[in-house]
């Protein structure tokens, strides 16, 4: 199977707050129809989740003196508007998918429904969210992408991002790295990573990428805003950084 995060920095506008990129996400969802197998499909929540969770701290836990129970739903509901919206772009293209949202706890529960659906011969989309385990938290798309790799049959998997690839030298397109094993990328921390992101941008994108490697994965970086690159990359030629075994 080939899990693919549509990174949110692609799917929405991130300095607009709730502005879904239609057009570049209705591409991506033609390309994804390149995949001759299952796949599993994640999306970050870029500016339809990041503003909201910071505003109402709700990375933080319970936090004093913020209505905090607003936030929850606030931001849910705009994670699941993001959702609506990227589920109907793919299936106008095709693909018989079925929303899975780790929302409110991420347990079993929720690896069971992603099987199910597999099961089926659907293809399950989950995303980042908030979580309501006890106490508010935050989950990425980029660790549930991890849990994917770890607790599903994943092979393969590609992040889709705004920028080419990972970049030895932060902001330096011309320190792309093609092709790196989990130890290089120690010193790959780069791009994207923004005070409007609760879940560490790039920087946590590195750290699951190292953790699905080592669970036996291969892993590429590729740039969304770049047409053909994710149809290339389902089909195994990946224009961008791949991570791979040592
Ligand atoms: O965009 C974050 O998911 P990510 C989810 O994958 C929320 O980091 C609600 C901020």
């Amino acid at each position: 199977m080939i899990a693919v995060k549509l990174g949110g920095a692609v799917i929405t506008h991130k300095e607009h707050e709730r502005q879904f990129r239609t057009r570049v996400t209705r591409r991506l969802a033609r390309e994804l129809t390149a995949a001759d197998g299952p796949l599993a499909i994640v999306h970050g929540a870029g500016s339809f989740g990041h503003p909201q969770a910071m505003q109402y701290q709700l990375h933080r836990g319970w936090v004093p003196g913020i209505d905090q129970r607003e936030g929850i739903a606030v931001t849910h509901a705009v994670v699941r508007d993001l959702n609506l919206r990227v589920m109907r772009e793919l299936r106008a293209a095709g693909i018989a998918c079925t929303a899975v949202p780790p929302f409110p706890v991420l347990n079993e529960g929720y690896l069971h429904h992603l099987r199910e659906v597999l099961d089926l011969g659907l293809t399950p989309v989950t995303f980042g969210d908030v979580l309501i385990d006890g106490q508010p938290s935050i989950v990425s798309g980029d660790y549930l992408m991890q849990l994917l790799a770890s607790r599903l049959p994943v092979q393969r998997v590609i992040f889709v991002t705004n920028v080419d690839g990972i970049y030895a030298r932060p902001y330096d397109p011309a320190t792309l790295i093609g092709e790196c094993t989990p130890a290089e990328l120690e010193r790959a921390l780069v791009g994207d990573s923004t005070a409007s992101d609760v879940t560490a941008g790039m920087a946590g994108k590195v750290k699951s990428i190292k953790e699905m490697v080592y669970s036996g994965a291969e892993v590429a970086v590729i740039n969304g805003n770049k047409p053909g690159r994710l149809r290339s990359a389902l089909c195994g030629t990946v224009t961008g950084t791949r991570v791979v075994q040592p």
